[in-house]
């Protein structure tokens, strides 16, 4: 890469730290581990993004909106005060290759963490040596704006801090014996080039609430209203999700993760058939089947409920009416 194309590339780091400076939104506490590595009490690693620069990945089995980081570290010397003050920089990557790639975000953190010694140790004290132990602090920061993880996604999230006083150690979680854990840059904190190295870091990643379904308009029965299903049949109820100008239903729906009934939580999906437009807009609409004798409904339900997921995770769900027939 060029230097001047580098030069760039910070200055639009520097424009989007700036622009989230702007937003002072105190979020409420998170209330949901969406990603959990642990504090190991096995040590850590210094990282400053200036002489070096560690970065870990996480994966996420569902699309969910991070709005809150907690970590685990504690400070090189173990002779010296407390420093008063931090000045974290987390950044978070995509991957490329199984290194951080291309930056998503940077958060200018500074001091605006709740820092809150644990009174456990990053590393134990040895009573053989006479070390009196490295004192662990967990910390944690609200997200200025949420990030969206994307579902079996992998991403990178380095953080680095310069102390007032003395270093920064970001603790170990549990030891990794392959060299392929985390990776450490050396040069640069954002464009490496990153060195597989040992371990993974002790970090946590909360979310207050998982990504809001997607509303999908169905049409129980399409072409037929009113929607009647009668209890005793033992055949099928086609069900279609129809796509509109923003989605695209046959190419955006997870389909095995369909679910159809009273509640849409009923699992009794035979299968989707070829794509149709059933209400004749000229975009295609996904047409899939269910079991009648699965869907749960009772005499006297009037709604049909579809749940299920996009291709990248995102929920989604629909209603239309139905009429029972015992
Ligand atoms: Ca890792
Ligand atoms: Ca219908
Ligand atoms: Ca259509």
């Amino acid at each position: 890469m060029n230097s001047r194309r580098k030069y760039w590339q910070y200055l639009a780091t520097i424009i989007i730290v700036g622009r989230l400076m702007f937003f002072s939104i105190t979020a409420a506490a998170a209330e949901t581990i969406a990603y959990e590595q642990s504090p190991g009490h096995l040590g850590g690693f210094s990282t400053d993004g200036q002489g070096i620069t560690v970065a870990d990945d996480f994966q996420i089995d569902h699309s969910t909106l991070i709005n809150n980081i907690t970590w685990w570290g504690g400070y090189g010397s173990t002779n010296l005060p407390t420093p008063p003050t931090d000045n974290f920089t987390i950044r978070l990557f995509a991957d490329s290759g199984g290194q951080p790639g291309a930056l998503i975000q940077t958060f200018a953190v500074g001091n605006n963490t709740s820092r809150t010694a644990t009174g456990d140790f990053v590393n134990p004290p040895d009573p053989n040596s006479g070390f009196e132990g490295r004192p662990e602090f967990i910390y944690s920061f609200t997200l200025p704006i949420t990030f969206q993880a994307e579902a079996n996604t992998r991403y990178w999230l380095s953080i680095v801090n310069i102390p007032s006083l003395d270093s920064w150690i970001w603790e170990v979680s549990t030891l990794c014996p392959n060299p392929t854990c985390v990776q450490r840059s050396f040069t640069d904190p954002v464009f490496g080039p990153w060195e597989p190295y040992y371990d993974n870091t002790a970090f946590q990643l909360q979310t207050g609430e998982d990504t809001p379904p997607l509303s999908v308009n169905i049409d129980i029965k399409p072409g037929s209203f009113p929607n009647s299903i009668n209890l005793s049949n033992r055949g099928i109820i086609p069900v279609a999700i129809l796509s509109s100008s923003t989605f695209n239903a046959p190419g955006q729906i997870n389909k095995t993760s369909l679910t159809f009934g009273r509640t849409g939580g009923e699992s009794g999906l035979a299968r989707c058939s070829s794509y149709q437009d059933v209400n004749g807009d000229g975009l295609p609409d996904l047409v899939c089947n269910f079991t009648t004798q699965a869907t749960g409904f009772r005499l006297g339900d009037t709604v049909g409920v579809l749940k299920g997921t996009t291709v990248t995770g995102t929920p989604l769900s629909g209603t239309d009416s139905v009429r029972i027939v015992p």
